[in-house]
């Protein structure tokens, strides 16, 4: 089991749904959603300090965290050293290399700041790219 954890459109509906091969849209997410082999989780509970325990909480249910950090995305969304607060270890995802104006470098230094390590992965949930290095990896994790 893996949990999402990253802000609002960041892209970790459309990610499981690739992961998982399914095409079906991603509707917006209102609560923690257990789905088979990974916990969905709402972006506003990554922008609210007040949610923060209640993920912390659930990933307990969690081998992994996967933090997704959308590639066009410029605002600072995750505060500085979120990844300490989990009790799994968190791995950072890149959302959305295919987009315009995606920026992989400015990506990666936002999730260096919430305290994730390299290497992140680097995907897309619409072209597909990277999709297969992530699930290769999860499996080795066995997640
Ligand atoms: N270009 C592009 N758009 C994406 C990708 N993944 C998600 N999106 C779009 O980003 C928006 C938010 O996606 P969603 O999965 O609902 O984000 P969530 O709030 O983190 O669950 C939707 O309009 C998606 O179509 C991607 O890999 N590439
Ligand atoms: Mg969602």
């Amino acid at each position: 089991m893996i949990m999402l954890v990253g802000p609002v459109g960041a892209g970790k509906t459309s990610l499981i749904n690739a992961i998982h091969n399914d095409c079906r849209k991603a509707e917006k997410t209102s609560s923690i959603c257990f789905t088979d082999g990974a916990i969905d989780t709402p972006g506003e509970y990554a922008q609210m300090p007040r949610f923060y325990s209640a993920l912390a909480v659930t990933a307990t249910s969690a081998k992994l965290v996967l933090m997704i950090q959308d590639a066009t995305d410029r605002r600072i969304t995750l505060p500085p050293g979120f990844a300490a607060m989990f009790p799994r270890p968190v791995v950072g995802v890149v959302t959305k290399i295919d987009a315009p104006g995606a920026d992989q470098e400015n990506a990666r230094l936002r999730l260096l700041q919430a305290g994730i390590q390299e290497p992140f992965f680097y995907v897309s949930a619409h072209t597909g790219a990277g999709l297969e290095k992530l699930t290769e990896y999860l499996a080795r994790k066995e997640v």
